[in-house]
This record gives C-alpha cells, sequence and structure tokens, in this order.
C-alpha cells in the first residue's frame, strides 16, 4: 500500500493525556520506508515507533528515522537531504551515521534488523517536514514526509 499510515492513538488511562503513535516501517529489505508519510496535529504529543521489520545483518540492514526542518518547496526539502545525507556519511560508522546538523529535528536511536526503536516528541508548528534514515547512505532512498496541520 503506497503512503501507508499506520497510526492510532492511545488513550492514556490516569492522567487522560493523549499520544498520537505512528509506525513507521521499512518496506522489508529494500532500502524505502513502507511509511511514506503522515499527519499529526501541530502541539500534538506525537510518538514515532520505527519497527525494523528488514531481516540480514544489523550492519547493513539497520535504521533509524531522523526528522529534518520543514522546508516549503520539495526543492528545499531536498537541498536539506542531501546536506544532512552528506554529513551524516561523513560522521561515518564510527558516530552511527548521526551527524550534529542544525537542520535535524528529532531522531529515533538505530534499530537492527526484528527490533523498535522510538521517540516522544510535540509535533511542532504546521508545515511538511522531511523524514530520512542516516544510516550508512540509506538517506539516498529512505526518505518520507511528516505533514503537520493546524488544530
Ligand atoms: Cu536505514
Amino acid at each position: 500500500m503506497r503512503f501507508a499510515l499506520i497510526a492510532m492513538i492511545l488513550v492514556l488511562g490516569g492522567c487522560g493525556k493523549k499520544i498520537h503513535t505512528v509506525y513507521i516501517q521499512p518496506d522489508y529489505n529494500e532500502l524505502k520506508w513502507k511509511t511514506e508519510s503522515f499527519t499529526v496535529t501541530s502541539g500534538a504529543t506525537v510518538k514515532i515507533v520505527m519497527d525494523n521489520i528488514a531481516s540480514g545483518i544489523s550492519n547493513v540492514m539497520s535504521h533509524n528515522v531522523v526528522v529534518l526542518d520543514k522546508r516549503d518547496t520539495a526543492e528545499a526539502r531536498e537541498a536539506l537531504i542531501q546536506d544532512v545525507g552528506r554529513a551524516a556519511t561523513e560522521a561515518g560508522e564510527e558516530r552511527e551515521f548521526f551527524p550534529d546538523h542544525p537542520g535535524i529535528l528529532l531522531r529515533t536511536p538505530l534499530a537492527g534488523p526484528g527490533l523498535k526503536t522510538e521517540v516522544v516528541f510535540t509535533a511542532p508548528t504546521p508545515g511538511d517536514y522531511p523524514y530520512i534514515c542516516t544510516f550508512a547512505g540509506h538517506w539516498q532512498t529512505m526518505r518520507g514526509i511528516m505533514h503537520v496541520t493546524t488544530k
């Protein structure tokens, strides 16, 4: 399913705080996201769970989800992805392919095949935020867009 959106809203008992949980999976052993986009509301508490359903060896098929800052056009998003991607490749294995870059908003830790990794955050101001995997050059094809809408 293209543009697969696997999301559900969990209501935690007690405090009544809602967390919008979004599941992002790779397309099995293809270096692309099966979850190519999702939509959240600005100000919402969001949990991204990256479910690495790939098989194989972890030094090839590990993934993370790195959400970049918003950009208004496809060209500007591409330029940012290229810039962060090159910095990630430069950071290399020693730094788990994670660069210091002002264009990075948030990330999950890396997870190898069969593992999950997650991050919780408050959805930022409305706009289109690209997300990539920065591991070992995967950013060239593992891309998606987080759409943030107004309340
Ligand atoms: Cu990856």
